[in-house]
C-alpha cells in the first residue's frame, strides 16, 4: 500500500504564511501540515514547507487533486460551485421513510417540501424512492419510477437542482428523463450492472458513495483495519470503475458512507480524518443529518431530536472542506453554514495596514 496524505494543522488564513500552507480543494479552508499514512500503518506529520521532498509520484499526484479546485457542476439549466459549502435536502418518497416517518408519502406535499428547501437555500433536492434501512422490504424498480417521478418532475419544473437517490439503473434514467440532473447512488454504480453506462451516457454527475455489505445485514459487525484507509482505498476503484465507464473524474463526487457499515468509533474517525478525501481529487459529499451516530453520541436522542447533533456535525464536514452537506434541516442548516461563512470570510479579508 502507498502512503496517503491527510491534511490537519488547520489555520485560519493563507497571509503572511507563503509557502507554509496549502489551500484545500479550492475552497475556503488552508491547512499546515500533512499526516503521512503509511502503508505499514506508521503515521507522520510533516510541515506542508517542503513536503514535496517527500514525495513519489503517486503521492505528487494525490497532493496535486489535494490541492486543486473542483470544478463546478453542471446539472441541466442549473451550475452548482464547489468552491464554497452547498446543502443538499433530503426528500424521501418512501412509505417508511427513516426520520420523516413516511410523512411524503404524497408525491404533490413531497414536491412542495422540497419547493421549500430550495426556497430556504438548498442547492440540491435530492429525492429517493427506496429505504436501505436494515429491514426495509425491496422496491420493484417500477414502483419506485412511480413513487419518485412525479415528485423530480414537479421539483424540476419548479426550476430545482434535483438529484436522485437510487441504485436502480431504470430509476436513474426516468429520473434523468424527467429532469434529475445528479445520480447519488448509495452503491457507487455497484448494485445495478448498467448503472455506469446510464450515467455515462445522460452525461450528468454522480455521488459514489462508500458501504461496507447488503443495506440488510450490514450493520450486524462492521470491520476494518483502518477505516480511513480502506474507504480511500475502495472510493478510488469504484472511481476507476466509473471513469472506464466514460464517466470523468470532475463529473464525479465521493462520500464516505456515514453509517453505512460503520460503529460510531468508525463513524467519528472518517469524520476527523474527512479531509483525506479530498486526494480523490472529487467533490466530497457528506450526509450524517439524524443518523444513528447521534442518538449514541447523545443518550440515544430519537431521530426527531438529532437537529443539533446533524448542526455540529454539518460544521465538522465544512472544517474538513466537504463541499455538500446531505441534510433533512435545511433552513437550520443553511443558517449554521452562513455563520460558519461569516467566520470565514473574515479570516480571509485582507487587514489594511
Ligand atoms: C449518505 O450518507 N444516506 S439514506 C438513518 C437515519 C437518518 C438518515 C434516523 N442516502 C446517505 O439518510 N446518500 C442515505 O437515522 C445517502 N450519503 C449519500 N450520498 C440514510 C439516511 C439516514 C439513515
Amino acid at each position: 500500500m502507498r502512503t496517503l496524505l491527510r491534511p490537519t494543522g488547520f489555520v485560519d488564513s493563507p497571509f503572511s504564511h507563503d509557502g507554509k500552507v496549502a489551500r484545500l480543494a479550492g475552497g475556503l479552508n488552508w491547512f499546515a501540515q500533512a499526516e503521512l499514512i503509511h502503508g505499514d500503518g506508521r503515521r507522520e506529520l510533516v510541515a506542508v514547507e517542503g513536503i514535496e521532498a517527500r514525495f513519489d509520484e503517486a503521492m505528487a499526484s494525490d497532493w496535486t487533486r489535494l490541492t486543486s479546485a473542483r470544478a463546478p457542476l453542471t446539472m441541466g439549466a442549473r451550475t452548482i460551485r464547489l468552491d464554497q459549502p452547498q446543502v443538499m435536502g433530503i426528500i424521501n418518497v418512501t412509505p417508511d421513510s427513516f426520520s420523516d416517518g413516511g410523512a411524503f408519502a404524497d408525491a404533490r406535499a413531497a414536491a412542495e417540501a422540497g419547493a421549500a428547501m430550495a426556497q430556504a437555500g438548498a442547492a440540491i433536492i435530492d429525492v429517493g424512492g427506496e429505504s436501505t434501512r436494515p429491514g426495509a422490504a425491496a422496491v420493484w424498480e417500477g414502483d419506485e419510477i412511480e413513487r419518485v417521478l412525479p415528485v423530480v418532475q414537479q421539483l424540476a419544473a419548479g426550476g430545482a437542482a434535483v438529484s436522485i437517490d437510487t441504485r436502480k439503473s431504470g430509476v436513474m434514467s426516468a429520473a434523468i428523463a424527467a429532469g434529475a440532473g445528479l445520480v447519488n447512488d448509495v452503491s457507487a454504480l455497484s448494485w445495478d450492472p448498467h448503472s455506469a453506462a446510464a450515467v455515462s451516457a445522460a452525461g450528468v454527475p454522480v455521488v459514489l458513495m462508500h458501504h461496507q455489505g447488503d443495506p440488510a445485514t450490514m450493520q450486524d459487525a462492521p470491520h476494518y483495519g483502518d477505516v480511513l484507509v480502506e474507504v480511500f482505498g475502495w472510493l478510488e476503484e469504484r472511481i476507476a470503475a466509473a471513469e472506464a465507464a466514460g464517466i470523468p473524474r470532475a463529473r464525479i463526487l465521493v462520500d464516505p458512507g456515514i453509517g453505512f457499515g460503520k460503529t460510531v468509533a468508525h463513524n467519528l474517525e472518517l469524520f476527523n480524518g474527512l479531509a483525506l478525501f479530498h486526494g480523490l481529487g472529487c467533490g466530497l459529499v457528506v450526509g450524517a443529518s439524524r443518523k444513528r451516530m447521534i442518538g449514541a453520541l447523545s443518550g440515544e436522542a430519537p431521530a426527531d431530536q438529532r437537529l443539533a447533533g446533524s448542526l455540529a456535525l454539518a460544521l465538522k464536514a465544512l472544517d474538513q472542506g466537504a463541499q455538500i452537506v446531505r441534510v433533512h434541516d435545511v433552513p437550520e442548516t443553511v443558517q449554521a453554514i452562513k455563520v460558519w461563512r461569516g467566520l470565514r470570510d473574515q479570516a480571509l479579508t485582507p487587514r489594511l495596514v
